[in-house]
């Protein structure tokens, strides 16, 4: 199946909607719900310590460490449901994932904020795979310097593909949406460079 660039320039977005059906990714995200070890991060923000608005968990490879909430996260041992979808993935997107970052959005109330995967272990123009589960919510593309906004309304089962320059050029964020009651998992698949990828 071929997928259209969403993006109009500067990188590229590509959407693979219900990459897994409505009833099989309801069941995958029960089961994320139970077996993820999520925790509640949390960043010192002018002078006060600060809960990071969802729960997160950091999945991966022995040496795929990671800086997020201003942090090096040494990852935790993969679930045998996320290897799976680890190969799933890999072979839909043609590419390898050696780490995961799971996102539970717990209501309207949890988000992201604005920024781009651009951390240097990441390399450059990294592949980012993010499959969606649970509540649908709207994630919101900003261009650096163009003024370009972009909107995308992520379903259950949706993937969604970040690839190409589009960290360089483009910040998303996960909105704060008022009524919404329900959960939302997110899962972002990554490459996390080793030292010794680096020197190659
Ligand atoms: O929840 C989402 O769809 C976005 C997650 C994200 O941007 C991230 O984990 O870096
Ligand atoms: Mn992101």
């Amino acid at each position: 199946m071929t997928l259209k660039n969403l993006l109009p320039f500067d990188g590229e977005l590509y959407l693979y909607r219900s990459f897994y059906g409505t009833s099989r990714a309801q069941q995958l995200f029960q089961q994320l719900l139970r077996q993820i070890d999520w925790q509640q991060e949390r960043l010192f923000i002018y002078g006060r310590w600060c809960n990071v608005p969802r729960l997160m968990c950091w999945y991966g490879d022995e040496g795929a460490d990671y800086r997020y909430s201003g942090v090096r996260h040494r990852p935790t041992p993969w679930l045998p449901v996320l290897t799976q979808f680890k190969q799933e993935l890999e072979a839909a997107c043609q590419c390898s994932f050696n780490s995961v970052m799971a996102n539970l959005y717990r209501n309207g109330q949890d988000s992201m904020g604005c920024h781009a995967d651009d951390e240097k272990e990441l390399g450059e123009n990294p592949v980012i795979a993010s499959l969606s589960l649970g509540a649908s919510r709207t994630l919101r593309f900003k261009h650096v310097d163009r003024g370009a906004k972009m909107d995308i309304d992520l379903e259950n089962g949706d993937l969604l593909l970040m690839a190409g320059c589009i960290q360089q050029h483009w910040r998303h964020e996960l909105p704060k949406t008022r009524k919404l009651k329900s959960a939302r998992i997110n899962l972002t698949f990554r490459k996390i460079q080793s030292s010794q990828d680096k020197t190659l």
